[in-house]
């Protein structure tokens, strides 16, 4: 017999959860959520790798549409630190009794609308079926992982891990470490490591422009007052772009003097953050070269003031665009001086292959290791959708309508799929996630509710009203420098992966007023109750 839903919600994490809450608990629909992990969390639950913690400050990374849950809930450092983050989440699962409808080590493997019924099927691993009106995927942007093809990998007689399964019972005190990888991941754990490693061994292939992160503890009083704070500080990170709890810069960097901005760096710099660093110093960073480049120049500057062997902050500087991910760090630049950190730039001396040994790069040197981290990142936004069956009208596989990259309407539907929702699906906000991933929620749950005060069977965007986002976001992407550089923002670091624009980079102001314009237009660019077609090609 297959149980029905009035909705199912795979995944849960940050969205997820609010999801459910949302579906069940204020619009009283029968809801059922699916998780692949053996816990809550997503992210926060996977990511237990040394150093693993949030890069937006803590009093912003949470939730915001519940004041009491916010004043309740204390932090005390400026940075949450991946325990917390999942403390808290599962004190957020457990305060709104959502735990009994989510069912863990459930992976979903199939979702298929029925045009005769107008029901998805949604299939788990081991076969068992449900229906369902409404299907909202919650599945994470930054949660399939990217695996290299390194020859060899499987032969390693250490312990090999991704970052995002670190094993529960790995202990890397005193052991020979290899990290391959220095993105955001990466950085966090090679400055953790660095102090627990016996001997840590860096195979980077991009350097990287990092900032501090002003990480530190945080007193009482100021957490008092922040909760005080409240509900300007929401309101402020709403109305911006980022939406990282600080003020951006509308100031171009060009328009002051060179000693300005050196100035206004040197202050950001100590103040920490890398978005801070990015958006909060100039507003012009992301977009204007010459912008770019001064601030570029500022962080070299201080990697030839920190690193002290000459020939590692060679190879530690970066000399392309500043257009990655804004990272910030604990002291990243400065772990290179420590006697058991050495650093490999696997762009100069490539990785031959991994032997049960170790690592063997390209000048023969054979790298001893215990342990091999790959921070080697996710097949970014789309991953976890292709690693689905898929298919909604006419029994086409999301992959036919992604063959030239992930697109959707408004970041939260896709044409073709009808009572199919997204969280953070392609084309959403390029912010601090927590309020985008509640705007999305929101809006989703405002949609759903719209449809069934209507009596309405489906919901589904139009194909012109999809092509129109897709086009809007290609053109905000292409005002900024972003995708000049290579990385998952754009799919360029899965190989074989189409580089495609994946976010809307308009700001999350932006996003809400668009959202909201959409609403009150009677949910343009929507179709109710759309009528059977033969084919949707
Ligand atoms: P996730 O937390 O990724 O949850 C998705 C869930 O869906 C997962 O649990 C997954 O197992 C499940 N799932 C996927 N497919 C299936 C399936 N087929 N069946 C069943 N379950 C499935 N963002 C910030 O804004 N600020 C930060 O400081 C920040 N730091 C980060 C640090 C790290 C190390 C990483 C990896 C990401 C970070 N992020 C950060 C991004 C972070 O992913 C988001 O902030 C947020 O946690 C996303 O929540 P989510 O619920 O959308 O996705
Ligand atoms: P990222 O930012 O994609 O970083 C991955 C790193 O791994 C990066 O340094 C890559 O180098 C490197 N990489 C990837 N594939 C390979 C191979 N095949 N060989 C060598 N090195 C490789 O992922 P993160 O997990 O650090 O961060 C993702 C987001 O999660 C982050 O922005 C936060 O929001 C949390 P490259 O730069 O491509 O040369």
């Amino acid at each position: 017999m297959t149980t029905h839903h009035d909705a199912i919600v795979i995944g849960a994490g940050f969205g997820g959860i609010y999801m459910l809450h949302k579906l069940r608990n204020e619009l009283g629909l029968s809801v059922k959520a699916f998780e692949k992990g053996g816990g809550i969390g997503g992210t926060w639950y996977f990511n237990k790798y040394p150093g693993a913690k949030s890069d937006t400050e803590g009093f912003v990374y949470r939730y915001s549409f519940d004041k009491d849950l916010l004043q309740d809930y204390d932090w005390h450092t400026r940075y949450l630190d991946q325990p917390d983050i999942l403390a808290y989440l599962n004190h957020v699962v457990d305060r709104f009794d959502l735990r009994s409808d989510i069912q863990l080590n459930t992976e979903v493997t199939g979702a298929v609308f029925d045009e005769d019924t107008n029901l998805w099927t949604v299939t788990t691993a081991d076969g068992t079926q449900f229906t369902s009106r409404h299907v909202v995927n919650a599945l994470g942007l930054l949660a399939k992982t990217n695996i290299p093809d390194i020859p060899g990998i499987d032969s390693f007689r250490g312990v090999i891990t991704h970052t995002n399964a670190w094993p529960d019972d790995l202990d890397i005190t005193g052991k020979r470490v290899g990290v391959v990888g220095t993105g955001s991941t990466g950085t966090q754990f090679i400055v953790a490591a660095g102090k627990m490693a016996g001997h840590l061994t860096v195979f980077q292939r991009s350097p990287q422009y990092i900032v501090p992160s002003g990480n530190g503890p945080v007193d009482r009083a100021e957490v008092e007052q922040t909760k005080q704070n409240f509900d300007a500080i929401w309101d402020q990170v709403r109305g911006s772009v980022v939406a990282f709890g600080f003020e951006e810069s509308a100031v171009e960097a060009m328009s002051v003097s060179e000693e300005e901005r050196r100035r206004v760096f040197q202050e950001n710099w100590d103040k920490g953050n890398g978005f801070r660093f990015m958006f909060g110093t100039f507003c012009d960073i992301a977009t204007n070269p010459e912008a770019n480049a001064a601030a570029a120049e500022f962080i070299r500057s201080k990697i030839a003031e920190i690193v002290e062997d000459p020939e590692t902050a060679r190879k530690l500087t970066p000399t392309d665009l500043y257009a990655k991910r804004p990272l910030c760090n604990e002291g990243y630049y400065e772990t290179f001086n420590r006697d058991n950190v050495e650093l490999v730039s696997i762009k100069e001396n490539p990785i031959e292959e991994i032997t049960p040994a170790g690592v063997r790069t390209a000048d023969g040197v054979l790298h001893e290791l215990d342990v091999l981290v790959l921070a080697t990142g996710f097949d970014a936004v789309d991953g976890n959708y292709r690693a689905i069956d898929l298919r909604g009208r006419g029994g086409q596989h999301i992959n036919e309508h992604w063959k030239d990259g992930p697109t959707s309407y408004l970041g939260v539907s896709k044409a073709g799929f009808p009572n199919m929702f997204m969280i953070l699906g392609p084309n959403g906000p390029f912010t601090n996630l927590p309020p985008s991933i509640e705007t999305q929620v929101e809006w989703i749950s405002e949609l759903i509710s719209h449809a069934e005060r209507n009596g309405a069977r489906t919901v589904e965007p139009t194909r012109e009203a999809e092509d129109g986002w897709t086009a809007t976001c290609i053109e905000i992407a292409n005002m900024t420098l972003f995708p000049k550089a290579d990385s998952w923002i754009f799919g360029a670091n899965i190989p074989g992966k189409k580089r495609a624009v994946m976010f809307f980079l308009g700001g999350l102001v932006n996003y809400r007023a668009q959202l909201a314009d959409v609403q009150s237009d009677g949910f343009r660019g929507f179709e109710f109750d759309k009528v059977r077609e033969a084919s949707l090609a």
